[in-house]
């Protein structure tokens, strides 16, 4: 079985606990897009759900699928958010924003009763930090931004490589925001919690992969079978 396969099957998982007339967050990455693909099949079929998405590239993949959009200024809540992951740990919290698109990925999150995680097993870790950490930071003050960076994460008892994301054109990556990610090599996160609050004091810092607290189950596929992480 591919790890395509695998992903199929947990977006298919997340799928069963759609129900008509709800409200979805629409995630972003290789694992949601088979959700929203299988999710474009149901509504075809009759399944009567709105979706907003996570990006503009998921907001082109639900339009080909027929599935109908909305956005947070129309619905006030969302039911529930599907959306991958680049790590998960055991107390659900994740690292995001590998495809770049971490702040609507945190902002309709947060704007949903419930976030289901999908993923192939292979993103389970113990401590999360392998995966670079994302953080989404404003141009303007670079330099003084990433030196703040650096102390948040010295305050947190943590060093590592601040590399700015490049583009396919060799330029910064600009975010759907118009922001551009600084990727943390850290290693290892040993309090998540702590950096992700510590992160979201620095001024030119817009938001950050760490997603504490907002998954509220994981679908995990692996060759061996399905598991839900409550
Ligand atoms: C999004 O897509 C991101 O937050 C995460 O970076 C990525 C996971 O991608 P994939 O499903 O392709 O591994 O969910």
């Amino acid at each position: 079985m591919s790890p395509d396969d695998l992903k199929r099957q947990a977006a298919a998982t997340a799928l069963e606990q759609v129900r008509d007339g709800m409200k979805l967050g629409l995630g972003t990455g290789s694992t949601a897009k088979h959700f929203v693909e299988l999710l474009g099949a149901k509504v075809r079929a009759g399944l009567n759900v709105i979706g907003v998405p996570t990006s503009e590239v998921t907001r082109a993949d639900a339009e080909r699928c027929g599935i109908p959009l909305t956005t947070l200024d129309e619905v006030d809540r969302l039911d529930i958010t599907v959306d991958g992951a680049d790590e998960i740990d055991g107390a659900l919290n994740l690292v995001k924003g590998g495809g770049g698109a971490l702040l609507r990925e945190k902002i309709v999150a947060a704007a949903s009763d419930r976030m289901i995680v999908i993923a192939d097993d292979s993103k389970l870790v113990e401590t999360l930090g392998r995966f670079p950490l994302p953080i989404e930071i404003i141009p303007f003050g670079l330099a003084a931004t990433r030196h703040a960076i650096e102390q948040a994460m010295a305050s947190c008892g943590i060093s590592g490589e601040l590399k700015l994301r490049s583009g396919k054109d060799g330029h910064a990556f600009v975010t759907d925001g118009g922001h551009w990610i600084i990727d943390a090599h850290l290693g290892r996160i040993p309090d998540a919690t702590r950096l992700a609050a510590t992160l979201s004091f620095i001024p030119g810092v817009v938001e950050h992969g760490l997603f504490i607290g907002l998954a509220s189950s994981a679908v995990l596929a692996s060759p061996q079978g399905i598991r839900i992480m409550e």
